[in-house]
């Protein structure tokens, strides 16, 4: 016996890769449902080598279904969830709906894993976004051994984080440039092939965007409110994989040597720092990969005690679809639900 679980959005590229994750890692699923809006009914989807075929999330009944994992936006997440958490199933929402809230955990199992029992006032545990995600597993490790004081991190943020309408929107303008084809920008504010955008989400009134203001929010909620962040989120031609540079100032002293090793241990982090030509990580090498990749560690000689480093993981794995089964993979293994289903 295992947990009968609902992907809601199964349709989208976060869903489908849901759908990926839980079976290459095996999770202890007896049935696994494909939800999404009833435009998409019908639609067939991939679990492992079975084919679903996606339902309407409003025709659903959620009595007996224990995880519900739910990528489909903040609208629809406000509207559901709660629900879905009174039906008695736990919600593991990819969207921003939750994050903030004190009653609501937001959880990177890496980062704050004992937090995740709070799940049980709402059913709701909130999945950070995906540029937070990659930034607090670099940075949770280097913070236990020299307290993290403030953090400047500037963002390369792959298409694919603005949906499948974003990649589209990225191979069909690079087309129109190569063949000469008027270049149209709908899903981006500008031309994004062959340009850069400093532009994620929405403008905040202190001149911030919102994806700004979430990776500063999010990473004091997960890590520590004492800590200070700054960010310039920019959107990259890239289809997969957000990149981050990432500057630090720390309490204490910490060489480049001793952070290096101690984020080689550090769990989900892959150390890739040769400094030599082509020694480091790229986006294009972290798509279909799981860990968090840091190169480019060094000491910032302008801070008493100061770091520089790059970190780079796939947005839709670790920033999305794989952290969010690592969080129902932590209720199952803590034992923390639908323990009346369990084997
Ligand atoms: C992007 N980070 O790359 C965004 C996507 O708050 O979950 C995820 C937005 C979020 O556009």
């Amino acid at each position: 016996m295992g947990y009968k679980v609902a992907v809601v959005g199964a349709t989208g590229n976060v869903g489908r890769e849901m759908l990926n994750i839980l079976d290459e890692r095996g999770f202890p699923a007896d049935e696994v449902v494909a939800l999404a809006s009833r435009r998409s009914q019908g639609t067939e989807v991939s679990y492992g080598d079975k084919t679903l075929k996606v339902k309407a999330l409003e025709n659903y009944d959620w009595a007996g279904t224990d995880i519900c994992l739910m990528s489909a936006g903040g609208s629809v997440a406000k509207e559901w969830a709660p629900r879905i958490g009174q039906a008695g199933c736990v919600v593991i929402d990819n969207s921003s709906a939750f994050r903030y809230d004190a009653d609501v955990p937001l959880i990177v199992p890496e980062v704050n894993a004992d937090a995740v029992t709070g799940f049980t006032k709402r059913n709701i545990i909130a999945n950070p976004n995906c540029s937070t995600a990659q930034l607090v597993v670099a940075l949770k490790p280097l913070h236990e051994k020299a307290t993290i004081k403030r953090v400047v991190v500037s963002t390369y943020q792959s298409v694919s984080g603005a949906g499948k309408e974003g990649m589209d929107e990225l191979f069909e303008q690079s087309r129109a440039v190569f063949v000469a084809d008027p270049v149209t920008a709908k899903k981006f504010t500008k031309r994004i092939a062959f340009n850069v955008i400093p532009h994620i989400d929405v403008f905040m009134e202190d001149g911030s965007t919102k994806e700004e203001w979430k990776v500063m929010v999010e990473t004091k909620k997960m890590l520590d409110p004492k800590i200070k962040v700054t960010c310039t989120a920019v959107r990259v031609p890239v289809f997969i994989g957000h990149s981050e540079a990432v500057n630090i100032e720390f309490e204490n002293p910490i060489t480049a040597d001793e952070a290096r090793e101690i984020l080689r241990e550090a769990p989900g982090c892959l150390v890739i720092d040769k400094q030599e030509d082509g020694g480091y990580v790229t986006p294009i090498d972290t798509a279909g990969e799981d860990a968090t990749y840091i190169s480019r560690i060094r000491e910032d000689q302008t801070l008493e005690n100061g770091l520089n480093m790059w970190v780079v993981a796939d947005n839709l794995r670790k920033g999305a679809a794989l952290n969010a089964i690592q969080i129902a993979e932590l209720l199952v293994n803590r034992k923390l639900i639908g323990q009346r289903k369990a084997a």
